[in-house]
């Protein structure tokens, strides 16, 4: 079990561990995380999500290494929710930040699926709490897509970056998919493909659409969402991204955004947490029950199947 001084000194064993009790659905991950909230909330918080393949992680690799010589403390969540592994071990993101193995103001974890109580957005959002109360400044968070039912990064993020490709209509599928409206920056990377300035032109246009017609809701009102193109492995870009994510940052101070941003992540972090502590509640309730027991008996001798059993059941134990 990790001490919880050992996490708040930033120690990366203690964090590991007591993220692996996250992952693991330890109850003990519970007490220990009421512990650390009141040290949390101090963390700058980007989430970056794209199609697969766009370069997410290469990119991150790049403003990690930016971030770094600006001395911020980075820390990364790679959440895989099509990944079957869980534990956090992801090879081709590991590999792909790996150089920066040895600096010790950096943590690199990833989050699959299988497992987590309450979806993935409930682990990321625990395991964010935790590298935030570990003292690291950036926390960046990778998602393949947004805004998918597995997944929404507009729950844990302060300010999103969208990342698309030059050549692929991108941007009208982002319209479709309704990422427009969560996106605080846009970034084209592989710009040293053709149509670079096409592609960059084509959302720069839909943007403008989404301010000027406020049909499209702007996550941070008054802030005007900038268009920047990237080579992550060249870090191309990678220090201009990195002004624009910090002065978004600075936008939603001055403009006393970020207070209710976080008050509304919280609102959203604490219906996760009563759905799920309800749910549990209930389950050992129902389970402890003379009905319960009933119910099973006659699904056995096939007297009764799960779908009346179910129904049957909750009806009796909640009436309202
Ligand atoms: N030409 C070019 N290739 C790039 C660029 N950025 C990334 N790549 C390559 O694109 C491939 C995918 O990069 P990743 O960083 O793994 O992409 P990702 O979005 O994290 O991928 P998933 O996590 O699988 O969704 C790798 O082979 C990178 O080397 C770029 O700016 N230009
Ligand atoms: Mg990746």
């Amino acid at each position: 079990m990790p001490e919880i001084k050992d996490i708040l000194l930033g120690n990366q064993k203690a964090g590991a561990r007591m993220i692996r009790l996250i992952e693991n659905n330890d109850r003990c991950a519970f007490d220990l995380l009421k512990k650390l909230y009141p040290h949390s909330g101090n963390a700058f918080i980007i989430g970056i999500t794209g199609s697969p393949g766009v370069g997410k992680s290469t990119l991150i690799d790049a403003m990690i290494t930016e971030f770094r010589k600006r001395d911020f403390k980075v820390a990364v969540i790679a959440v895989d929710p099509t990944s079957p592994f869980s534990g956090g071990a992801i090879l081709g993101d590991r590999l792909r930040m790996q150089r920066h193995a040895a600096d010790k103001k950096v943590f690199i974890r990833s989050m699959a699926s299988r497992g987590q109580k309450g979806g993935l957005s409930r682990a990321t959002k625990d395991t964010a709490i935790v590298l935030d109360a570990m003292g690291y400044d950036i926390i960046i968070i990778e998602t393949v897509g947004a805004g998918q039912a597995e997944f929404d990064i507009s729950f844990c993020a302060h300010s999103i970056g969208i990342v698309s490709i030059p050549g692929t209509g991108d941007g009208i599928q982002a319209v479709k998919a309704g990422i427009l409206e969560i996106g605080d920056i846009f970034i084209v990377n592989k710009s040293d493909r053709p149509d670079a300035e096409a592609a960059v032109l084509e959302l720069e246009m839909m943007l403008e659409m989404r301010s000027t017609q406020g049909q499209i809701s702007n996550p941070s009102p008054g802030w005007t969402p900038l268009v920047q193109k990237t080579i992550a492995p060249k870090g191309t870009g990678i220090k201009e991204l990195v002004d624009t994510f910090l002065s978004h940052f600075d936008f939603m101070k001055k403009k006393d955004l970020i207070e209710p941003k976080k008050k509304d992540l919280e609102r959203l972090y604490f219906n996760s947490l009563l759905k799920d502590l309800t749910l549990d509640k209930l389950m050992l309730f129902m389970e402890s029950s003379e009905e319960y027991r009933n119910v099973l008996q006659k699904i056995k001798s096939s007297s009764m199947d799960p779908l009346n059993a179910a129904e049957i059941m909750v009806n009796k134990i909640i009436r309202f």
